[in-house]
């Protein structure tokens, strides 16, 4: 592709994409360094274990954010005329506010864990100084004011663009009398969707976390811990799950490419996203279903919510992906390859999560390593594969064709250490081992240095995803 007649949107989304890969790269070799720590095989101060899983925990998060962001942006771009400096102010924010937590967990020595719920950040047994506390807090809240941005562009130019919000959400189609062929396109539902549930999800989250940050600075400003975990889960929830929702608009708009056929706003897939945009933000309280204090209603509706939400998921896109594969001879590449492979996985993880959801496994499961293990199969398998088949398919120009050689090696590893991965995390759980541990017993040895086999298998493949990108982008500006 010719640089010159480029639409700003890419330049962004392919640097933004670099950067998260290399985050998302020193991260998993966090992760491992986790993992091998528990199995003995190196010995880690435990607080220097805490700041890691702070720093994998939240670097994460935050990567899988970017990249769901940078997706929704370029393929938003192809519909309607977004402000470009918008986006770097966002990108700006952003580094701005990973400087601040770095400095707060790995100067300021927090290890609080990425989801800094209230009063842990104040409360630290000498651990951390509330300075230390405070900056990982300012650097959460400098990202969510990037979002805030981010999503006020999107969403006005959605907003005047397809007839307000219900236009965009394609509502005279799944509830009024509206055809299908004029009902906006699947990315549209899906960024309106999305603006509207991770804007009101960061909303909440900035005013717990500005909360927390008075309540360090002036201990007397008391905090209902039980609102501020209500209110922190609600955010951490809607938020992770959001960079999936943001990803998946990746294979709405490339899988097309692959099979020919295009990806349309159907009855139900218009009914689905509605459902999402609801669901995604009631069923929070599955996070809190040990917490006997909460009301009974909220946990149950937690525990059935749970239920269903894997519906829309696995109806939309999991079940259309596999229709629109059947009737098609899909040409296979690293990008389609994983692509494909993150809704497989996404699907596949939301399986062991609704298990966790329900409150009588809970009791038993909740703070066991099963919970790190489905939500790494929606992670690793899911989003980040969305994410890498996404940067394969930036630079597929500057690539060979087909699945093979190299691509081909990777793939596999990626999903072989993936999968056996999580599944050592799903066993540990079964079998009581606590999640969050920095020292195990020799007993979980065993099952933790299986675990980091695996996830050096990962770390390889995923060090050639990002390394293939970096030359692909460097073969194409050249070209
Ligand atoms: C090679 C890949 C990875 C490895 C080896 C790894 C390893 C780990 C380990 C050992 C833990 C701590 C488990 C415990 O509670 O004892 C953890 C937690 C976590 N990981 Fe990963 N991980 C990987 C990839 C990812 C990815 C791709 C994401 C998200 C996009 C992610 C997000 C998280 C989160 C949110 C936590 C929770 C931290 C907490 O409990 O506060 N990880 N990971
Ligand atoms: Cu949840």
């Amino acid at each position: 592709m010719n640089a010159a007649i480029e639409k700003p949107e890419s330049s962004a989304a392919k640097l933004t994409m670099l950067l998260a890969g290399v985050v998302i790269l020193l991260m998993m070799a966090l992760g491992l360094i986790m993992r091998a720590t528990q199995g003995n095989l190196i010995q880690l101060d435990p607080a220097l274990f805490y700041q890691i899983m702070t720093a994998h925990g939240a670097g994460m998060v935050g990567a899988a954010a970017l990249t769901g962001a940078a997706i929704l942006w370029y393929f938003v771009g192809r519909y309607v005329e977004l402000i470009e400096g918008i986006y770097w102010a966002f990108l700006g924010l952003f580094l701005l506010g990973v400087v601040l937590i770095l400095g707060g967990i790995f100067i300021g020595g927090y290890g609080g864990g990425w989801t800094f719920l209230f009063p842990l950040p104040a409360i630290s047994g000498g651990a951390w100084t509330s300075s230390a506390a405070a900056s990982f807090i300012l650097g959460y809240i400098s990202i969510g004011v990037g979002f805030l941005l981010y999503y006020l562009e999107v969403g006005r130019k959605l907003i005047s663009k397809y007839g307000g919000i219900s236009g965009a959400l394609a509502w005279p189609l799944a509830f009024g009398s509206g055809k299908p062929e004029d009902a906006p396109p699947p990315t549209i539902v899906a960024a309106m969707a999305t603006t509207i549930f991770n804007t009101i999800g960061i909303v909440v989250g900035a005013a717990v976390l500005i909360s927390s940050l008075v309540n360090l600075l002036m201990p007397e400003f008391a905090v209902n811990a039980l609102l501020a975990k209500n209110m922190t889960y609600f955010f951490g929830h809607v938020f992770i799950n959001a960079s999936i929702y943001m990803a998946v608009i990746a294979v709405y708009e490339i899988i097309p490419e692959y099979t020919g056929k295009p990806w349309k706003t159907s009855r139900a897939f218009a009914l689905s996203w509605s459902a999402i945009l609801l669901l995604v933000m009631i069923v929070y309280p599955h996070h809190l279903l040990q917490d006997t204090v909460m009301p009974a209603w909220a946990l149950v509706m937690g525990q059935i919510i749970s239920y269903l939400s894997g519906i829309p998921l696995l109806a939309v896109t999991a079940f259309s992906l596999c229709v629109y594969l059947r009737g098609s001879n899909i040409r296979w590449d690293l990008a389609s390859a994983l692509l494909v492979l993150g809704v497989a996985g996404w699907s596949v993880g939301s399986a062991p999560a609704i298990i966790d959801g329900m409150i009588s496994v809970n009791k038993l499961m909740h703070n066991t390593l099963w919970v790190p293990g489905h939500f790494h199969i929606y992670l690793i398998l899911g989003e980040v594969a969305m994410a890498f088949g996404f940067m394969a398919w930036l630079v597929k120009d500057a690539r060979a064709t087909g699945l093979a050689g190299m691509d081909r090696v990777a793939f596999w590893l990626y999903l072989l250490g993936g999968a056996g991965f999580t599944l050592m995390f799903l066993i540990s759980g079964a079998l009581s081992i606590p999640r969050r541990w920095a020292v195990h017993v020799p007993e979980w040895f065993l099952q933790d240095r299986i675990a980091a086999a695996f996830g050096a298998l990962v770390v390889l493949a995923a060090l050639f995803f990002v390394s293939n990108y970096a030359r692909g982008l460097g073969k194409s500006r050249s070209s």
